[in-house]
């Protein structure tokens, strides 16, 4: 009897235990043809995660004698929703809604067509667990709730299916990111649906790069293919390179001699890049620039550099998580209107599309995972986790010239199981990508008051947020800190900042005032600027955002730190005063 069985397990989640999508089943997308499951799905709230429970996947209307069984569901009959969203904007009882939710949609696939192919499904995010079923079939499950993840669907497609998503937000202590955080946990399924077909021989991932200290003379091809062996050929035309490789144990790499175009802000030239293994042909559009950090300098194309940036979260007032490429387009509008030619991807993977327009409108990025305060350090499924998260944002991201920096983490205690953790990750972005710099934003150290985190030693550039004039309100210890640190490395401020909430005014010294704000960022930039070891800030932030912490009357549930109001159109005073700093540049 089904329903007296499923309220009586407990590990009900045992059944699901397997088929983990990782990293390794990412699958390169340039230039693929896919096919779109965003549009209307139906949904409902599954508080009590009872279709996991009662497994609603099956659709068992009927015993095994034809009688018919009380069912808890009815897909047809659920509301619908238009995937990707963050529910919470969409739907406005769903709000502040944290939990399992459950999707579900029925497509056609046309079996003549694709007769032949590998079929799989691609997700760009759902946040945070997801579990695929289709067509009464368990499929594979992730964790993670802001990079991609896809599975091989070949043997479960028929001419109608029906798929099914479980995803649940809830949140906790062992996840990345922990229960705790400073920004909204928006729920669903907020990133491109779609089933992409594939040859069964087929390229599994093209690695594009400018070899670095090559004196920008060499490009590094690197590809991986289904197969164990073959020959990939790859063009870019405007380099007059067409060469081919010989893959062998599924890999193949070259590298090839070339004078490209630097990308750069100033000049953020993109070459086309083709790959065609077999039956099968990818493109992207690559940018070549080398990043290199020499003593307390940061290189751009061997020139130095000064990261004039400001933090953003994917946040929107109106559409959650789900932003569309205007929105986008307007954070980087902004951000170029304040002077900055880079920004702080905070604290988890933004939009693939993000590193797109970046690459085109030149902005250089930092890109972070969602290792975020009190980690579950000690716990190793959580670093497994953490791993994984950033072997994805790695290969999802791998060709866009933009991203010059990982971050592993943000504001984490200098304790022994937080070294190893994040040491082992800042050890593992090293030798999976050798043309970016490795950083993180550190805490300042409390008791001597200086730059100092054992971590620093693991990164390439140190980043150090610090609050001083607003969590510490005596801004004397500003100037103290920098005296105090001698670092040997170039160091990011990758935070300061003040609340303001939009219009509200009063003195330098009333909280939460446009003045407060003002005058915090005058003293900020004018003891970080006589700083020779500073060589960028990203102050946070460049719009408010939403954020359940922020109870207080002039928060309203925001964090008020933008310098831009949450609906991007009222500037506060403080943008100014950064602006006017960036126009010395
Ligand atoms: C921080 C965090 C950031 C917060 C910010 C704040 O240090 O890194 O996520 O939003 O402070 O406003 O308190």
């Amino acid at each position: 009897m089904q329903e007296t069985n499923d309220i009586l397990i407990s590990d009900y989640k045992q059944d699901y235990a397997g088929n983990n999508a990782l990293a390794k089943d990412l699958i390169f997308m340039g230039g693929r043809q896919t096919y779109s499951l965003n549009g209307e799905w139906h949904y409902a709230i599954d508080q009590y995660d009872t279709c996991l429970r009662q497994k609603w996947f099956l659709e068992q209307y009927f015993d095994k004698d034809g009688r018919s069984l009380p069912v808890d569901f009815s897909f047809q009959d659920w509301p619908t929703i238009s995937l990707p969203c963050s529910v919470n904007t969409e739907k406005p009882e769903l709000f502040w809604y944290e939990g399992p939710l459950v999707f579900t949609r029925t497509f056609s696939w046309d079996m003549q067509e694709n007769m032949g192919k590998k079929v799989f499904l691609r997700i760009g995010a759902a946040n945070y667990f997801s579990y695929i079923f289709l067509n009464g079939k368990y499929i594979c499950k992730h964790e993670g709730g802001s990079t991609p993840f896809m599975w091989d669907v070949t043997e479960y497609l028929e001419k109608e299916n029906r798929i099914l998503i479980v995803s649940d937000n809830t949140r906790n202590h062992l996840f990345v990111p922990t229960e705790n955080t400073d920004w909204f946990n928006y729920s669903g399924v907020y990133r491109d649906i779609e089933l992409v077909a594939l040859p069964t021989e087929y390229l599994k991932d093209l690695k594009v790069n400018l070899v670095p200290h090559s004196d920008f003379s060499q490009i590094r091809i690197a590809a991986e293919t289904s197969a164990d062996s073959g020959i990939v050929t790859v063009e870019i035309p405007e380099l007059q390179i067409a060469t081919s490789m010989e893959i062998q144990n599924g890999k193949g790499e070259i590298v090839v001699e070339a004078r490209p175009n630097l990308w750069s802000p100033e000049t953020p030239i993109l070459y086309d890049v083709t790959a065609t293994f077999g039956q099968d042909k990818v493109v992207d559009r690559v940018g070549f620039r080398e990043i290199s950090v020499e003593g307390r300098d940061i290189l751009l194309n061997g020139k130095k550099l000064f990261l004039r940036g400001v933090s953003v979260h994917e946040d929107s007032q109106f559409t959650g998580k789900a932003l569309r490429d205007e929105e986008r387009l307007t954070i980087i509008r902004t951000a170029k209107e304040l002077g900055a030619n880079y920004l702080r991807l905070a604290h988890y993977p933004h939009h693939e599309n993000m590193a797109k327009l970046c690459d085109e409108q030149g902005i250089l990025l930092w890109e972070e995972i969602p290792v975020y305060w009190a980690i579950a350090f000690d716990n190793p499924a959580t670093y497994n986790n953490a791993r994984n998260q950033l072997e994805e944002l790695m290969c999802r991201d791998f060709n866009r010239a933009s991203v010059i920096i990982w971050s592993v983490g943000n504001e984490n205690l200098d304790s022994d199981d937080r070294f190893r953790f994040m040491g082992n990750l800042a050890d593992f972005a090293h030798q999976y990508d050798n043309t970016r710099m490795v950083s993180a934003a550190c805490l300042v150290d409390g008791e001597t008051l200086s730059i100092k985190d054992r971590l620093a030693e693991k990164l390439d550039i140190i980043g150090v947020n610090e609050y001083i004039g607003w969590y510490s309100p005596n801004f004397e210890e500003l100037p103290q800190l920098m005296n105090n640190s001698n670092p040997t490395k170039p160091v990011i401020i990758s935070e300061f900042g003040a609340d303001a909430t939009p219009g509200l005014h009063g003195s330098v010294d009333d909280k939460g005032t446009e003045e407060c704000q003002e005058a915090i960022y005058r003293k900020q930039i004018e003891v970080i600027r006589q700083i020779p070891y500073i060589k960028g800030i990203t102050p946070w932030i460049l719009f408010d955002f939403r954020c359940p912490r922020r109870t207080a009357a002039i928060q309203g549930y925001y964090n008020r730190k933008g310098l831009v109001s949450s609906d991007r159109t009222y500037y506060k005073p403080a943008f100014s005063v950064l602006q006017s700093f960036y126009r010395e540049f």
